[in-house]
């Protein structure tokens, strides 16, 4: 498997504990969502996954089956007799193989920050796809990466399902398509899930399961925080809150300090108020215009957007433009 140099080993560590020192010396205290996904917060997403409340897994899976036709030509070009398919955040895999069977690349490059989830990922979809050059990159795509892309006549088509790209602030959203852009060239094109803007309590209910399982996934955190950089976090003393900030468009996820404490982390000590808090997530959700003028500043023209019957979430078919044409910054 491909690492990137900081993103495995003590490299990791050392970014990981920068983060949190740097997070927690925040006034509005803040942890990187990326460090949700150590081994027990990638399978507790899974969960998340399969809750009831939370519809965008399913819906981004429903309409993908339903239009599976139409991305398939719309990832295709003609002059262009193969496809490198590079996925970024690619988790379980389960979208992974939906859009294998429909593309058939003869490359595979998921990408992703939780190791064990992409060697099982990879390890699973080997078994299916024998025939198929798959090629894991263990990494951030919030930082460069050095992507192992073949050259020649192939179509690059990066998908970054799950409304993942949501998750980053509007600059990061548009850093990552400009360097999306960049990677798959004048002929490449792009599938992102993005979850679409809705009624405020489906939104709530989404990130407030009534199993916990969100609140668990949320603190998680705190406890790699005590594993990975000697902390002493008293997860009883915290709690999830997640609200809709409907003038900024987006979940916020928190923990609330629930006392008034001091916590260590290694040599560094914080000090919180009662009900301060840590803002460890934003879930960003779009129109489709909104999303289409996103990425239209940073180089890729919305062909098409596909969407589930109740228009909860939308998958957007796009393609780069070429440099005369961009006018992205
Ligand atoms: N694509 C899957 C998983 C989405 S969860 C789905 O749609 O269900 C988000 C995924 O992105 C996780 O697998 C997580 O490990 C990965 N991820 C989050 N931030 C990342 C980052 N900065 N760099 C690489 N992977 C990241
Ligand atoms: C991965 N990401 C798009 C999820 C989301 O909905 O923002 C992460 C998540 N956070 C809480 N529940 C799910």
């Amino acid at each position: 498997m491909a690492r990137d140099p900081r993103s495995g080993g003590p490299a990791q560590l050392g970014s990981f504990r920068e983060d949190v020192i740097a997070g927690l010396s925040r006034p509005q205290k803040a942890l990187p969502p990326k460090y949700f996904y150590d081994a027990r917060g990638s399978r507790l997403f899974e969960a998340i996954c399969r809750l009831k409340e939370y519809y965008p897994t399913r819906a981004e899976l429903a309409l993908t089956r339903a239009h599976i036709g139409e991305i398939r030509r719309f990832a295709s070009k003609a002059g262009f007799p193969a496809i490198t398919l590079i996925e970024y955040g690619s988790g379980a895999g389960t979208k992974s193989r939906l859009m294998i069977e429909a593309l058939r690349p003869s490359v595979y490059i998921p990408v992703d920050i939780s190791e064990g989830a992409l060697r099982d990922a990879a390890a699973n979809l080997r078994r299916r796809f024998p025939g198929l050059a798959i090629r894991p990159v263990h990494g951030d795509f919030s930082r460069p990466l050095k992507i192992p892309l073949p050259q020649g006549r192939i179509r690059r088509v990066v998908y970054f399902p799950g409304s993942t790209i949501g998750n980053l602030a509007p600059d990061e959203a548009h850093a990552f398509l400009r360097t999306t852009r960049g990677q798959v060239g004048p002929q490449g094109a792009m599938l992102v899930g993005v979850d679409l803007n809705k009624d405020a309590n489906v939104l709530h209910a989404a990130y407030n399961d009534a199993r916990g399982v969100t609140a668990a996934f949320n603190l998680n955190l705190l406890a790699r925080v005590n594993r990975e950089l000697r902390g002493d976090f008293s997860l009883r003393r915290f709690r999830h809150y997640a609200f809709y900030n409907a003038p900024l468009g987006r979940i916020e996820m928190h923990l609330v300090s629930l006392v008034r404490q001091t916590v260590n982390v290694g040599d560094h000590r914080f000090s919180f108020e009662a009900g301060e808090t840590i803002h460890t997530e934003n879930s960003y959700k779009y129109s489709v215009d909104g999303f289409r003028a996103v990425a239209e500043r940073a180089g890729f023209r919305g062909r098409k957007v596909w969407m589930d019957a109740k228009k909860r979430f939308s998958l957007h078919g796009m393609e780069a433009i070429e440099e005369s044409a961009s006018n992205g910054s």
